[in-house]
């Protein structure tokens, strides 16, 4: 979104000894880019239990049991799945998250982030 703003500079009456007021146009541009976005993905592994797998993506991932079980069997079947897409400072939240979550309960299971 574009703004425009005129300002008067010099103008009489400011105190810089009279003369005509000089018109100053400033065009802004309002920062518009777009964040970049990264995928989160869960990675298989051959131990982390299933059921474990479905209460992360309930937990962290704001999913319902039945699109947790489906990213879950997802993951169990290709080897990796997305598990959602986020702005860099919220992905990488996720990610500590959940390894840290697997971590605790001696899982191995992995979670890493791309950018899209
Ligand atoms: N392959 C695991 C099992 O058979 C289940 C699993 C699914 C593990 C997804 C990790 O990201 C994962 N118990």
């Amino acid at each position: 979104m574009r703004g425009r703003f005129v300002r008067m500079q010099d103008g009489e009456g400011d105190g810089d000894g009279g003369g005509r007021g000089t018109a100053v146009i400033t065009k802004t541009k309002t920062k518009t880019k777009k964040p970049s976005l990264y995928r989160v993905l869960l990675l298989n592994d051959d131990y982390t239990p299933m059921e474990f797998v479905v209460h992360v993506l309930e937990r962290f991932f704001q999913k319902d049991r039945e699109a947790a079980t489906r990213i879950m069997l997802h993951v169990h079947n290709h080897g990796v799945g997305e598990c959602g897409v986020y702005t860099f400072e919220v992905a990488e939240t996720k990610v500590s998250q959940v390894m840290d979550f697997a971590r605790q309960h001696q899982h191995p299971l992995q979670c890493v982030m791309e950018k899209k």
